[in-house]
Order: structure tokens, then sequence, then C-alpha cells
């Protein structure tokens, strides 16, 4: 048996995972007909020296939740994912809207030299979607013990496994100071009622002073980094440097409209085929290979 997502599939979704869901006939999906599309920019709260006037810091509220989002053509249904969100400024029309959520995620638009912070917040409240593996070195937040043959079939799954939801970001290639970096050990659930053993805190700040480059940002749970990743945990993260000249006013590189920032998957929303995680029947020992490269 495959692990159905049960994301992509119509209608007969259990959120509990009692039963399996109809996965979409892959062929029936037209192709190259979405428009491509910019993730918003996380809009920053601009903290300044009180004296001075020079910018001190570049702060977020960012939160971490559950909710649908229109992945697959019009008149197909609407995908759950997880994403995350904050206020933010649509990139083509300047708008801005105070609470927008979305995967791939919202974009931080940094400045080298001008640190971040940023609030995360988990409000993944629900049971995970997808098989969480109890048979790994894992966040076990339940600390339950690691079940043994015969494994249960997901779904269900294990309850204990699948809920609460733990969650720790990693700013992917970012120079970052230990206690912000997102350490897989350093999870916690929805309003930090149970955290992983490193936890120190979860206002993050990143430091800004590398080269610029583009990151990315991603949930880095252990044990479970495949599954967040996978349900939509990331977003793009743009150190720019105004002094570069590739950065600068005079940059022969796309600016603006015409800079987008693009990454490529297997995803099995897109593709509505069967995600390819073999579970078998159980959970044997499987540790999928799509996402080692954190
Ligand atoms: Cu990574």
């Amino acid at each position: 048996m495959f692990l159905q997502y049960p994301y992509a599939s119509l209608g007969h979704t259990n959120e509990t995972g009692s039963a399996a869901p109809t996965p979409l006939d892959p062929t029936t999906i037209p192709k190259f007909v979405n428009q491509f599309s910019v993730p918003p920019v996380f809009m920053p709260t601009v903290v300044k020296h009180s004296v001075s006037g020079k910018i001190k810091s570049h702060d977020y509220r960012v939160t971490a939740s559950r909710f649908t989002q229109q992945i697959l053509p019009e008149g197909f249904p609407a995908t759950t994912v997880w994403g995350y969100g904050g206020k933010v400024r649509i990139p083509e029309t300047n708008e801005i809207i105070p609470d927008f959520r979305s995967t791939p995620s919202p974009t931080f638009e940094a400045k080298r030299h001008i640190p971040i912070n940023v609030q995360w917040c988990n409000n993944l409240t629900e049971p995970h979607p997808l098989a969480v593996d109890p048979t790994l070195h894992w966040a076990n937040p339940n600390n339950m013990e690691m079940p043994m043959p015969p494994f249960l079939p997901f779904p269900p799954g294990y309850p204990l496994a699948q809920s609460p939801v733990p969650m720790v970001p990693h700013l992917h290639g970012g120079e970052t100071e230990p206690s912000s970096d997102g350490f897989p050990d350093a999870w916690f659930t929805a309003g930090e009622a149970i955290t992983g053993p490193t936890f120190i805190k979860s206002r993050y700040h990143y430091a800004n002073e590398q080269e610029p480059t583009t990151l990315w940002y991603h949930d880095h749970t252990l044990g479970m980094t495949r599954l967040n990743v996978m349900m939509g945990l990331a977003g793009f993260y743009v150190l720019r440097d105004p002094q570069n000249p590739l950065d600068g006013k005079y940059s022969v590189l796309p600016q603006g409209k015409l800079s987008c920032p693009w990454s490529s998957r297997t995803d099995p929303s897109m593709t509505t085929a069967p995600w390819p995680i073999p579970v078998r029947e159980s959970f044997p020992m499987f540790i999928p290979t799509g996402y080692q490269g954190f």
C-alpha cells in the first residue's frame, strides 16, 4: 500500500485518518494552466534607535498553521496544506495584507547588517495528516514507547505520534546563533505546551552579516522534517546587500516584478499521483530520501 496523502484527494478524507483517501486520477488534471505566482513578502515592524533613528532590526511574527490553498487548476478541490503566515506585501500590487498564509510561504527580504527577529508561533492544533513514524529517532512529544512489530497501518497510525504536532524553524544556509538555529531537538508544540530538550526560545535572531544570497527557511523537527516540509512549511529568505554591485541600483540581475524566487520539487499535491513513500503494511523502518539535503 502507498501512503496516500489525504490533502490531494476528493472528498473521502477523514481527518483522524480512519478512512483511506481516494487519490485523484493524475491524467485528468490539465498541465501548464496555472499562472506562475510570486510568494508575498513578509512586512516587518521596523525598530529604530530612539536617538539616532538608525534601523536596529526588522521584527516579525510568523505563525505556522493549516489551511486550504488552490494548488490544482480551477474546478479542482482546494488542497489542505500547512504554511507560515503573517503580515505581508503582495509584490505585484504593493497591497498590504495583515494576515496572509501560503505555501511556499511568504518570503523574508533581509538587508545585510540589519538583523531580523522572528517570533515563531506554532498554531498546528490538529493531528498530522501524514504518517508520523514512531520507530525513528524522532521528536516524540508524548514520550511514547517505540512500537514493535506488528505495526499499525496508517491511517490511523499511532494517535500519540500524530498529535500534538511539534515544529521548529531553521534558516537553511544562514549563519545563525545556536539558540536561533532551529536545532532538530529544539521543537515546540502549539502554545509551547511541550518543548524539546534543546528548546531555549521561539523568538529567533538572524544577524544577516553573511554575504548576500538566496536562502530558504523550513521546518527542522527531529524525525519529522520530511513530513512537515512536505505539508508546506517552507519559504524563501533573500538576503540582499545594497553595497554589492549585483544587488545595487545598477544591477544587471532581474529586479522588482522580474525577480521571482523559484524552486522546484516533487510535489504530490501538484502531480496528484500517490506520493511515492512506501509504507507497505505498517511502519517498517522506512526513511524516505526526498528531503535529505537539510
Ligand atoms: Cu535546510
